[in-house]
């Protein structure tokens, strides 16, 4: 990855950096953690090193994972409706905003309407911070990108993050999925802190629907998504010196209808102890044993308000397909 800041835009350039990091708990740590659990337990933000990004990159491209592709459509299709709920000028703000290739047609609805921009990317990744502005701002001049390198928990609580106007906050993608509901609500009532009466909150999310369309989409019969989780046990082996056999795991993920929430794991397919001395662990498995991996939620609408709500939002309007799978709710800070 590389560092260096977008020079040739340094004048609409500015990256924030989380000047405690370390206070956000290590990948050693979390999996002494997790490996110290049962279930064994390993969180997914840890999914996500270049390989574990590429093979995210691949699921979204799987015919069966239905998400991205169905998000992307309601953007092209009610991004100028959306923005035109609001005044000018608008700023834009993006929790976890990664690449911010999805961004870009909201980029585009605001700059048909005002002159100028500044949007605030909002991702732990200084390197993709770094990269998805430098794309940004060479495809737009009217843009200016101020970037916060931090946990956005983190950035909120500290109430780092200042903005100017009128605000359109985004979280797309499911994010909001990956979190258990409790912890969804502390993020809404933070983001709540820190906007003001009238801006705006649009979040992508993956409706309640079919378990079997639920379980086709996190069990690709091309084995892409087993290769991500895979690549968990892979990154312990390879960062933290653990002797995990990859071949000794097979992957699942089931819906649970009653929370509402795929639940990925590893199971062990035969009796075995993996040592991982750079966390200081050690972990024995009995066949049949599992290590979860990841929840993935689905919502209702109404159940989706009932967590943003805890923000003082209130719902403006939501989107969605005709086969009613995917969902962008639109909510105005109260
Ligand atoms: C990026 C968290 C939305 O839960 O659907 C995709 C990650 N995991 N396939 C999701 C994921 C397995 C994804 N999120």
């Amino acid at each position: 990855m590389s560092w260096t800041t977008p020079a040739a835009h340094s004048e609409r350039f500015s990256l924030y950096r989380d000047p405690h990091p370390a206070r956000v708990a290590s990948f050693a740590e979390d999996v002494r953690t997790g490996l110290g659990l049962r279930p064994y337990t390993l969180s997914p933000r840890y999914f996500y090193d270049d390989l574990g990004s590429a093979l995210f990159d691949a699921i979204t491209r799987l015919p069966e994972y239905y998400l991205t592709r169905v998000e992307r459509d309601l953007l092209a299709t009610y991004s100028s409706l959306i923005v035109s709920t609001f005044g000018e000028p608008l700023e834009l703000v993006e929790l976890g905003s990664g690449s911010a290739t999805k961004t870009r047609v909201i980029i585009e609805a605001i700059l048909a309407r005002q002159e100028r921009l500044t949007f605030y990317p909002i991702d732990i990744s200084p390197g993709a911070l770094i990269e998805s502005s430098r794309a940004l701002l060479g495809a737009h001049d009217a843009l200016t990108v101020s970037a916060y390198a931090s946990d956005y928990f983190t950035l909120l609580r500290a109430r780092r993050l200042t903005t100017r106007d009128r605000v359109l906050a985004l979280y797309l993608g499911s994010n909001v999925g990956n979190f258990e509901p409790a912890v969804a609500r502390e993020l809404f009532a933070l983001l709540g802190d820190t906007l003001h009466a009238g801006d705006g909150l649009l979040v992508g999310y993956d409706l309640k629907k079919d378990a079997s369309v639920l379980e086709l989409a996190y069990n690709d019969p091309t084995g892409v998504t087993s290769a991500f989780n895979k690549n968990l046990l892979a990154r312990i082996n390879r960062e933290l010196g653990g002797t995990f056999d990859l071949g000794a795991f097979s992957f699942a993920a089931k819906y649970d209808a009653q929370a509402g929430a795929i639940r990925s794991y590893l199971r062990a397919e035969r009796d075995m102890t993996v040592d991982v001395p750079g966390a200081n662990v050690s972990a024995a498995f009995v066949a049949g044993d599992t290590i979860h991996t990841e929840s993935s939620y689905k919502f209702a609408a109404a159940e989706m308000l009932g967590l943003v709500g805890a923000g003082g939002f209130a719902e403006r309007a939501t989107y969605t397909d005709a086969a009613g799978r995917y969902a962008l709710s639109l909510f105005i800070r109260q």
